[in-house]
């Protein structure tokens, strides 16, 4: 016996992406029933070699289904998150609605996986955000090494983290440059993004950091460990798919570079590819549709007393949203409801 499975936002960037992972790891689907909004009713969505029609989310009635995998935004989670639980069916979701809820386990399964029995308290379990996924695989099998003191990241993310919309600014604004009488201003970013770099992602607060900067260092703490210290900054580039970023990690203890790479090439999730040679690292367009998170340029910073520096890679739709929802799903199945 298999389980009954719900996508919420299966016509949108993740929620297909969610559709293909759950297809591609074969998780153990009874029966599957992908939701949108109004505006997206009866769109075609695959689902391996079938084709689903979309259902309205708001007429759905959640009772007897197992999972549902949530795609759908704040706003719309807060309307329909409450309905399923309440059903009685796990909501998996990857809004940041719940995220920071003391009542709401926050999962990477391989950083935090037990944190899973927690999931009663409100039948809901978030995913983080993209930039922070992948930064904490990279991050957990080193602390557990060393104690990490003090992480300084910055990150080069793709316009995909910004729906369908970044994605079609970027492709017609670089289409434009080229076609002067065709003039595509920003609209879904605040500047220029073809050929340009935005050191601003969400909305500011208070003290200067953006609110993605914000989220990397309290989603960190949630998910590894409270006493880290996280100072983050996080530019837009004109990538499709795929975010990077750039991490000097301080450590309690001293670690050797190439027992970082070697603890590294152990971890779950991870695939070091680390030559010091042209080429011999990995960029975003190479990691596209893969789900592992992506190691290079690891080495000593000798600049503070235990440092290391390293690469970190990953598409940021697969790990960062539908790739882990689909994990904590796995999770949730192999630890808890213990159906497939
Ligand atoms: C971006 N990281 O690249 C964002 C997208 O909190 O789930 C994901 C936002 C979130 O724009």
């Amino acid at each position: 016996m298999g389980y009954r499975i719900v996508v919420a936002g299966a016509t949108g960037n993740v929620g297909r992406e969610m559709l293909n992972i759950l297809a591609e790891r074969q998780f153990p689907v009874d029966e599957i029933a992908v939701l949108a909004s109004r505006r997206s009713l009866g769109t075609e969505v695959s689902f391996g070699d079938k084709t689903l029609i979309t259902q309205d989310i708001e007429q759905f009635d959640f009772a007897g289904w197992d999972i549902a995998l949530f795609a759908i935004g704040s706003d719309a989670t807060k309307k329909y998150a409450p309905i399923a639980a309440a059903a009685n069916c796990v909501v998996i979701d990857n809004s940041s609605l719940y995220r920071y809820d003391p009542d709401v386990p926050l999962i990477v399964p391989e950083c935090n996986a037990d944190a899973i029995h927690d999931y009663s308290k409100k039948n809901i379990i978030a995913n983080p955000n993209c930039s922070t996924a992948q930064m904490v695989v990279a991050l957990k099998p080193l602390h557990d090494r060393a104690k990490i003191k003090r992480v300084v990241v910055s990150t080069y993310q793709s316009v995909s983290g910004s729906g369908k919309e970044g994605i079609d600014e970027l492709w017609d604004q670089t289409k434009s440059i080229y076609n002067p009488t065709d003039d595509k201003p920003a609209k879904k970013f605040t500047k220029q993004i073809a050929f340009n770099v935005i050191p601003h992602i969400d909305v500011f607060m208070e003290d200067g950091t953006t609110k993605e900067e914000w989220k990397m260092v309290v989603e960190t703490k949630k998910i590894i460990d409270p006493a880290i210290k996280v100072t983050a900054t996080c530019v837009r580039v004109p990538v499709f798919v795929g975010h990077s970023e750039a991490i000097n990690i301080e450590f309690e203890e001293f670690l050797d570079e190439d027992e970082a790479r070697d603890i590294l090439r152990e971890a779950p999730g991870v695939m070091v590819i680390d030559k010091r040679e042209d080429g011999g690292y990995v960029s975003p367009v190479e990691c596209v549709g893969d789900f592992a998170t992506f190691i290079s340029r690891i080495r000593q910073d000798s600049t503070v007393e235990n440092g290391i520096n390293l690469w970190c890679v990953s598409d940021n739709l697969r790990k960062g949203a539908a790739l882990n929802a689909v994990q904590i799903a796995e999770t949730l199945g192999r630890e808890v409801l213990k159906k497939g």
